[in-house]
């Protein structure tokens, strides 16, 4: 983020190191990743690490939250994934009927090869064994309830819900590891910390909302300028480019006034705004957004 300062920030929680250990125990019985990384940003929302535990398992990439990302861009994600680095990936809401069904049926496919190694050899055959990981709210505890039929995971719209490891059955057909989001102990580039923390991968108590919530302000306006001006009832005729800052702020302050962010005397009451507008964007008000381009 702007802030030169914000590179002081802890993220990385103590608790993830842990975690990855916890991980690193489990592998041996785990057939499958299951990566959950978040549609609208679905480059900084993969860990590599996780593809490094996971070099000898299967793999497949879920790319959740697909209803509120930009549908286009998502079709570019999964080509780029599919076609150029060869993974299996599916983009899927995880509250809809119709794609966990999908997902199902490609969970079946890499139990396949399991059930028939069993019958070749005339023993009984086992679940596949699902390794659910990704950075923290990407949705990998709302996938395990849906796939079990019942609320087994704790789910919250915020990060870092899920503290501990562990197994969960599903019939005879699956064996799911839930696992806290990882988190990378360094972020790769401000602009990976900058989506992440947008999306709600990162703790919004140790993040600047305000210096966030006007980055994505400007990150919206450049793909979604006529959704911005609709929702907020600016416009954007004042600014000269995208560098613009003083202006653009004062279309962001014009915003938030709109939206009744006013203080006693008058004043805007920008911190307020900040959290509207992250809330607005996050449960998909604004518009269906994709923060990032393959
Ligand atoms: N709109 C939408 N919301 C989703 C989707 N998947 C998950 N959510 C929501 O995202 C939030 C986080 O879901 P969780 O299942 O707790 O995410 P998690 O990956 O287990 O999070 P941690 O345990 O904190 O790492 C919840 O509010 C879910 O309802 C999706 O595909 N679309
Ligand atoms: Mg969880």
């Amino acid at each position: 983020m702007a802030d030169r300062n914000d590179r002081n920030i802890q993220w990385y929680p103590g608790h993830m190191a842990r975690s990855t250990r916890q991980i690193k125990e489990q592998l041996s019985r785990v057939d499958l990743l299951v990566e959950v990384a978040d549609a609208r940003v679905p480059l900084s929302s993969r860990n590599p690490l996780l593809s490094e535990l996971s070099r000898n398992k299967e793999h497949l990439l879920l790319l959740s939250h697909a209803d509120l990302a930009d549908p286009t861009v998502t079709e570019d994600w999964l080509d780029f994934y599919i076609q150029k680095e060869k993974l299996r990936a599916l983009a899927v809401c995880l509250n809809s009927a119709v794609d966990l069904a999908r997902l199902r049926k490609e969970l079946t496919k890499f139990h396949q090869p399991i059930l028939e190694r069993a019958q070749s050899k005339g023993r009984q055959s086992r679940p596949l064994r699902i390794l659910v990981g990704g950075v923290p709210n990407t949705g990998k505890s709302t996938l395990i309830n849906a796939l079990i039929g019942k609320r087994s995971a704790p789910v919250e719209s915020r990060p870092g819900v899920t503290r501990t490891i562990r197994w969960l059955r599903v019939g005879t057909e699956f064996e799911l590891l839930d696992s806290p989001g990882l988190l990378e102990a360094k972020i790769s580039s401000d602009d990976a910390a900058f989506a992440l923390a947008a999306s709600g991968a990162i703790k919004d108590d140790i993040l600047p909302l305000e210096d966030l919530a006007f980055r994505l302000f400007r990150e919206i306006y450049r793909h979604y300028p006529a959704d911005l001006a609709d929702r907020y009832e600016v416009n954007f005729d004042a600014l000269t480019d995208e560098e613009d800052f003083v202006n653009f702020y004062e279309i962001y302050l014009e915003a938030a006034q709109h939206k009744g962010c006013i203080l006693t005397g008058g004043r805007i009451d920008t911190e307020r705004f900040a959290r509207m507008f992250l809330a607005d964007f996050r449960s998909g008000k604004i518009a269906r957004i994709s923060l990032e381009r393959p």
